[in-house]
C-alpha cells in the first residue's frame, strides 16, 4: 500500500476494522440466536392426557457402607456460619434410615420421542439458604424458567456448568431480584457452583418432558400420568452415576420399579449428556 495516498490507507483500515467488529458481533448474536432456534420443540401437536395414563412407583435401594463426610467449614463467610447451629454435611451421598438412597433423579430416557410436551408456566425454584442450595438436586423441563432466589444476607454467585447448554455466571447480592434463566437443551447432571462459597453444589437435570422424579427421604419416587408404552428409564446419582432399565406401562397400570446402587460401584456417566461428578474440596478426605 506504499503508493496509496494516506487518506485511502486510512479508509481501507477503517473498512477492515468495521468488518472485524461486525464479525465479532455476529458471534455474539449467534449465541443469543440459540434461544429462538432451540426453543422450537419437535413437530406435532402438544400431547394431552387421554385418561389411560399409568404410574411408576419406584424405590432406590442402596447396598454397602455409606461414605462418611467431614462437616463443611463455613468460616470463610460468617453470615453462612451464623445460620447453622449444627454441623452441615455435604449432600453428595445420603443414605436414608431404611437403607435407600436419596436424591436419585429418575426420568424417562427413551420412548417419548414422538411426543411434544407443553412447557409448564410455573418456574422451578432454587433457593440459597444458609449458603446451601435448596433443593440439592432438581429436575426442570427444557425451556422452563429456573428462578434462583436467595434467603441469605450475603452475595452468592450462581454458576451452572453445562456441557451442551449455554453457561452463565450471575452474581446475586442480598435483596437482589430473583434470577430467571432457561436451559434450552436436555442435559442430565449440570453441576452448579457458587464462586463465593466453594462448598455450595447443586445439580440440575434438564429433561424434554415432565416425566421425572427424585427419590426422597424414604427412597421412593413416583412418576404419574405416563402414557402407555415401552420406555427406558434412567436413574442418575451425582456420586454413582447412571443406571437404566426397561419398563412397559399398560393403560391405567401402576408399575413398581426398583433401582439398586452400591457403595463400591464406579461412576457411570449418563449417556444423555456426559458430565462426571465434581470432587468437592471439602470431601477429598472422605
Ligand atoms: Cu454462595
Amino acid at each position: 500500500m506504499k503508493n496509496l495516498p494516506e487518506l485511502t490507507k486510512a479508509a481501507i483500515a477503517a473498512v477492515v476494522g468495521l468488518l472485524l467488529v461486525t464479525s465479532g458481533c455476529g458471534g455474539r448474536e449467534e449465541q443469543k440466536g440459540e434461544t429462538a432456534e432451540e426453543t422450537t420443540a419437535p413437530g406435532g401437536a402438544v400431547w394431552t392426557p387421554t385418561g389411560d395414563e399409568g404410574t411408576l412407583t419406584g424405590k432406590v435401594a442402596f447396598q454397602g457402607q455409606a461414605p462418611k463426610f467431614r462437616a463443611i467449614a463455613m468460616d470463610a463467610d460468617a453470615v453462612c456460619a451464623a445460620k447453622h447451629s449444627k454441623p452441615v454435611y455435604p449432600e453428595a451421598v445420603i443414605v436414608n434410615s431404611n437403607g435407600t438412597l436419596r436424591n436419585v433423579f429418575v426420568y424417562v430416557k427413551t420412548g417419548l420421542e414422538d411426543k411434544n410436551f407443553a412447557v409448564p408456566d410455573d418456574p422451578v425454584e432454587l433457593d440459597q439458604d444458609g449458603c446451601i442450595y435448596k433443593p440439592h438436586v432438581l429436575g426442570i423441563q427444557s425451556r422452563q424458567n429456573l428462578r434462583v432466589v436467595s434467603s441469605d444476607n450475603t452475595t452468592h454467585n450462581i454458576h451452572p456448568m453445562p456441557k451442551v447448554n449455554r453457561e452463565w455466571n450471575v452474581s446475586q447480592p442480598p435483596g437482589a431480584d430473583p434470577i430467571i434463566q432457561v436451559f434450552n437443551r436436555p442435559e442430565a447432571t449440570i453441576p452448579v457452583k457458587c464462586n463465593q462459597h466453594p462448598w455450595m453444589r447443586a445439580y440440575i437435570h434438564v429433561i424434554s418432558h415432565p416425566f421425572y422424579a427424585l427419590s426422597g427421604e424414604d427412597g421412593t419416587f413416583e412418576i404419574k400420568g405416563l402414557p402407555p408404552g415401552k420406555y427406558q428409564l434412567e436413574a442418575v446419582h451425582e456420586e454413582y452415576g447412571a443406571s437404566t432399565q426397561e419398563v412397559t406401562v399398560a393403560a391405567k397400570q401402576s408399575v413398581p420399579v426398583e433401582f439398586k446402587f452400591q457403595a463400591a460401584q464406579t461412576y457411570t456417566p449418563s449417556s444423555l449428556k456426559v458430565m462426571p461428578a465434581l470432587v468437592l474440596p471439602c470431601c477429598a478426605g472422605k
